[in-house]
């Protein structure tokens, strides 16, 4: 096993995070989990096609940054966009109904699992392409700081939460992106979410500089590492990025050390990462982790967490059954939503 990059304990005190605010985390944690599982489950039933990656092991990364950003703001994703549109507010109703091809998806059936988009809720999208997000992101950013700046627009003051993998930190856009961003201090987070394997790349084996966040520095930028199975840790990273995006003061590069619980896809057997790097994260695991928090502070007790937990499997349910029942796109409709209409 390579060795692993472990950071030192976040020791989070019970103030971190209020009652209120940790419930809500935990709630959009085991949202993005319990999803994802029923996805394998639909998945293998046949219900839903093509490629299919899922974000297991990873929650404390989409939750501890979008739940620091506030609904108006902006965030793309990667094709493992699941739980990043959960986190930002896209019904799982319409997220299900996108992964089986029908007309109520939030892409109206015609994106599918890598494909995700919702401009109401500001989710800039899921790409096939890997870093196909990041200079849509980065222009997100432009663009609300043009508004603000050059067109007086106080209301501009929207931040970006641009995810992507450790093997997509190896393409030319990451570079030019954090070029742009850094000399234009534009009101973006990259968010590097290294679960040190691309596809079955080790990341280790794919980079002169694994230490990802390190290369902010090139840019003259804030780069900072932090725990991602610490869903607080994150929390706290992304508060401050916000803080110093929406003041005006430019980006952060964020490197979460987290990891993926499952195959590369759906389609993948996993029998290329070993045993004991499996074991030294599941132990890891962040909605764990998090519960053994809340009630260790008496924010929450045990039973309040599995009421939660009830809540989620039903609204679930409800989302399979709500896709099930949803019409497939009509074929007439084969030329709409390709250009904007008046
Ligand atoms: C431009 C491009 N090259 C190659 C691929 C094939 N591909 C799909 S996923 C992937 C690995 C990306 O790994 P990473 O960025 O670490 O994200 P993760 O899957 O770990 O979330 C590759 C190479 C692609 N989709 N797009
Ligand atoms: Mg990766």
């Amino acid at each position: 096993m390579v060795q692993e990059r472990v950071l030192p304990a976040f020791s989070a005190s019970p103030s971190q995070i209020s009652r209120e605010d940790g419930l809500v985390v935990y709630e959009d944690m085991v949202l993005g989990r319990t999803f994802e599982d029923k996805c394998a489950e639909m998945y293998y039933r046949g219900k839903m096609f093509g490629f299919v990656h899922l974000y297991n092991g990873q929650e404390a990364v989409s939750s501890g940054v979008i739940k620091a950003m506030r609904s108006d703001d902006y965030v793309s994703s990667t094709y493992r966009d699941h739980v990043h549109a959960l986190s930002a507010g896209v019904p799982a109703r319409e997220v299900m109904a996108e992964l089986f091809g029908k007309a109520t998806g939030c892409s109206k059936g015609r994106g599918g699992s890598m494909h995700l988009f919702s401009a109401e809720h500001n989710l800039l999208g899921g790409y096939a392409f890997v870093a196909e997000g990041i200079p849509v992101a980065t222009g997100a950013a432009f663009q609300a700081k043009y508004r603000r700046e050059a067109l007086g627009d106080e209301s501009a003051d929207q931040v970006t939460a641009c995810f992507f993998g450790d093997g997509a930190s190896n393409n030319g856009q990451f570079f030019e992106c954090l070029n742009m961003a850094a000399l234009w201090k534009l009101p973006i987070l990259f968010v590097v979410e290294n679960n040190k394997w691309a596809i079955g790349m080790a990341h280790d084996r794919a980079t002169s500089q694994p230490e990802i966040y390190k290369k902010a520095s090139v840019f003259d930028m804030v780069g900072v590492e932090v725990d991602g199975m610490d869903v607080l840790a994150v929390r706290a990273v992304a508060q401050e990025a916000v803080a110093r995006a929406r003041a005006g003061e430019g980006p952060t590069l964020i490197e979460a050390l987290t990891y993926r619980f499952r195959g590369h896809s759906l389609a993948d057997p996993d029998e290329l990462r070993s045993k004991a790097e499996k074991e030294f994260w599941f132990a890891r695991d962040p909605i764990k982790r998090l519960a053994a928090h809340l009630i260790e502070q008496n924010l929450a007790t045990a039973e309040e967490l599995k009421a939660i937990d009830r809540k989620i499997q039903a609204l679930i349910e409800d989302a399979v059954q709500f896709a099930l029942e949803s019409p497939e796109p009509n074929p007439a409709d084969l030329y709409k939503y390709v250009f904007a209409e008046d």
